[in-house]
């Protein structure tokens, strides 16, 4: 964003935070500054933590090439010419790691050609900057560009909070919010609630940024941050660099939080320098004091804070979770011994970092440490080790400054500047498909099935010093911290904490940046969409409402314990298909637990009683049959990732209603989207009362009332019946949606 438009942003800001002030009659704390100054219409606008819907205005918005496919297919159905606020998109999903970053490049560019043009030359006529594949990762390639204190964006993944490391209220949302903001529409979320971290002490030794979010995922547990913004404040926080406020902060996606962030502060400055904005470093620092809480907030946190959590970062110890989820969580030095006691295969096949979350040049520099403390004492890599840099910037410095050498000579294979292992773009030989086995990485998202695509793999995540010192114990019982392994004179070896600086002593090299910018006259570009594409499927608006109440609906599915977008719409080689809704609709529930049945993906069919059918064939059977259904979820139901093709699929097979015990936010809003009516059960122990056969019936849909339940009437296979109460969060606005068929529908 140019200075000029965040000048004016921050001019603007002590007006409009005085009549916050005044209004609410207290202080501010920093998310409140934030979304206060980007208030649609402050004064019509209701403020009620946990129960208002903002409207607010974004200052960017941020794709990536996986889910910025529908999200583009979703703007131009609104029939603008220019996108209405400054957008990107990344090529970085894409990208198989499999024989390392030149060849992995050269095999992306021509397999993904199709998709590439297309967001391509939409990106050129719209008004929206294009970076390339092998330009690096959405997340980091923000920081390093865009991202700035104070400011608003929205991305399309979950990940986008990562932006919090420079003081920005960055949101993941489904691509039709993207679409929205984009074709100049206000942008609306649920006003969060706050839960303000604060953090005292100080990060060294082997204690990283890493450790302070892994530890907070156990004390808070992946639905904690539902709807809630986690503020970092504290004398603690000027220890932690900017890229490792990134990391905390683009990690509490895991927690369901709305978002993260820190007060701007001196590290921040350090970091805009080091990466050519030291104009908006200054802007910044002559606008601190609205940059950061309000003092009176920060002397008594717990007056202006919904929840608070304080972290002492000199006692931190560096933790590990999984496997399976991320907020199953422990001290390293806990670690051997619940391996043991749960039978985890404790050698470790692989061992990998980088991702959006943790390839800060400070992250590479402290694994290239603890490599050369390896190399030094003449140990051997006992595990394969693969590194993601985050981006050009980092790939062209970690080359200059030799580190990527370090790696090298530990047997290490650099991949592209892409996501590759971390969204299951990993094409693996060393282990067979069901065969139990044990990996750890410093990525941020652990579910069963991600990194490989295989639900026996059991995956760890810890800081990328970690992972690296692991490669050379080969075993989860090594505990780098306290432990020792044998040395090649036999002797006991004890590695010594990591040291780095925090940013390239010589400044950041620079390579092929991969940026493009728009067409000066998008009128003369066509966007290129091949009418037969494999890849690529222009859409049908949904059909609307029919007016009619929802009678006797069978169960596709009821689902049991953790389903993540990836249970619902499964990433790896499914991502060749995000653009095209008819055939990645086949991936539906692939990896969900059927609570019926025991079965992973398949269930029996409600309607011809065909047992073990793949869910995605028996919907569309019943969509051919003109029969609509509905799903039944548990807790947190659609955790992870953005991809509101975990709505679209159900939506285009015919699914009208799903009722939960509780949703994650994203996912929530992307079925609301999408016109399917999401419900949860008022008396959570409900789920239990649906049994395979049973049908599920709601009227009264005309009068679909905001913050009044409905009641659903459960027909039992023998006719019987039993009418329970669900609740639902639509507003007006979303109702409409409903009816209309879909947010799209209802705009145009
Ligand atoms: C993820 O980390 O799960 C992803 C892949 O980045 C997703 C986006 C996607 O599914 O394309 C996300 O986090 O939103
Ligand atoms: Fe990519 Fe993984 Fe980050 Fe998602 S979490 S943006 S897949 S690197």
């Amino acid at each position: 964003m140019a200075v000029d438009q965040i000048k004016r942003l921050y001019e603007s800001m002590p007006a409009k935070l005085d009549r916050a002030r005044k209004r609410f009659g207290r202080p501010l704390t920093l998310a409140e500054k934030i979304l206060v100054s980007h208030a649609d219409n402050f004064d019509t606008q209701e403020w009620s933590r946990g129960k208002a819907q903002l409207r607010l205005r974004v200052d960017r918005v941020a794709l990536q090439d996986a889910t910025g496919q529908m999200a583009l297919l979703q703007f131009m159905q609104a029939g603008k010419k220019q996108v209405a606020v400054p957008s990107t998109v990344h090529c970085d999903h894409l990208i198989r790691a499999q024989s390392g970053a030149s060849e992995d490049m050269q095999r992306a560019v021509t397999e993904n050609n199709e998709v590439y043009s297309f967001l391509h030359s939409a990106s050129r006529k719209y008004g929206i900057g294009f970076w390339k594949p092998g330009a690096g990762i959405i997340h980091q390639v923000v920081l390093e560009n865009y991202a700035f204190p104070g400011g608003l964006m929205i991305g399309a993944d979950s990940h986008t909070p990562n932006a919090g490391g420079l003081g920005m209220v960055a949101i993941g949302v489904g691509g039709a919010d993207c679409g929205e903001a984009m074709a100049g529409l206000a942008w609306e979320v649920l006003d969060p609630k706050l839960i303000g971290v604060r953090l005292t002490g100080k990060l060294s030794g082997w204690t990283s940024a890493k450790d302070v979010i892994t530890y907070l995922l156990g004390v808070l547990t992946v639905k904690g941050g539902t709807n809630k913004i986690v503020e970092y404040f504290g004398p603690g926080a000027e220890s932690i660099s900017a890229t490792g406020k990134g990391t905390i902060c683009n990690m509490g996606a895991e927690l369901g939080a709305t978002t993260s962030l820190f007060q701007f502060d001196g590290r921040m400055v350090t970091y805009l320098a080091a990466t050519d904005r030291a104009d908006i470093a200054k802007l910044a620092e002559q606008h601190r004091e609205h940059l950061v809480a309000d003092p009176e907030v920060l002397a008594d946190p717990k007056k202006y804070y919904d929840e608070i959590v304080e972290i002492d970062l000199s006692e931190l110890e560096p933790h590990i979770v999984g496997p399976h989820s991320p907020d199953r969580a422990r001290p390293i030095s806990k670690l051997a011994a619940e391996v043991k006691k749960e039978g985890w295969p404790a050698q470790i096949k692989a061992a990998l970092i980088g991702s959006c979350t943790n390839s800060s040049y400070e992250d590479m520099k402290r694994a290239a440490h603890v490599a050369m403390q390896a190399l030094k004492a003449g140990l051997k890599a006992k595990t394969p080790f693969l590194v993601t840099p985050g981006s050009e910037r980092i790939y062209q410095t970690i080359k200059r400054d030799g580190i990527m050498e370090t790696f090298e000579k530990i047997g290490g294979t650099v991949l592209a500047n892409a996501c590759g292992p971390c969204i299951g773009q990993w094409k693996r030989s060393d282990v067979g498909k069901e065969e139990s086995n044990t990996i750890v990485s410093s990525f941020n998202r652990n579910f069963p099935g991600r990194n490989d695509g295989s639900a026996a793999t059991l995956s760890f995540l810890t800081s990328p010093e970690i992972v690296t010192a692991l490669v050379f114990g080969g075993t989860l019982e090594f505990d780098p911290v306290h432990g020792t392994i044998p040395g090649p004179d036999g002797k006991a070896f004890r590695f010594t904490p990591p040291e780095s600086e925090e940013l390239p002593a010589a400044g950041f090299a620079r390579g092929a940046e991969g940026f493009e910018a728009p067409a000066a006259d998008g009128d003369t570009v066509q966007v290129i969409v091949s009418p037969t594409s494999e890849r690529i499927q222009l859409l049908q608006p949904f059909p609307g409402w029919d007016g009619k109440d929802f009678t006797e609906l069978p169960v596709l599915v009821k689902t049991k314990g953790k389903t993540t977008t990836d249970h619902i719409s499964p990433a790896g080689t499914w991502l060749l298909v995000r653009g095209h809704l008819d055939k990645i609709s086949d991936n539906m529930f692939l990896g969900a637990n059927n609570a019926f049945t025991g079965e992973v993906g398949k269930g029996t069919n409600p309607v011809t009683g065909e047992k073990s059918q793949n869910f995605s064939k028996m919907a569309r059977e019943l969509k051919a049959r003109g029969t609509a259904w509905a799903v039944v979820g548990d807790e947190n139901y659609g955790e992870g990732s953005s991809r509101e093709h975990a709505a679209m699929s159900p939506r285009y097979l015919g699914c009208q209603m799903v009722i939960v015990r509780s949703f994650a936010r994203i996912h929530e809003t992307n079925l609301k989207k999408q016109g399917i009516l999401p419900l949860t059960f008022s008396k959570p122990s409900d789920y239990d009362l649906v049994e395979q056969g049973d049908r599920l019936s709601v009227s009264g849909l005309s009068q679909l009332t905001p913050g009044k339940t409905v009641t659903v009437v459960i027909t039992k296979a023998g006719g019987k019946t039993v009418s329970i109460q669900c609740l639902h969060t639509l507003t007006d606005e979303q109702i409409g949606w409903f009816k209309a068929g879909s947010a799209l529908n209802a705009l145009t």
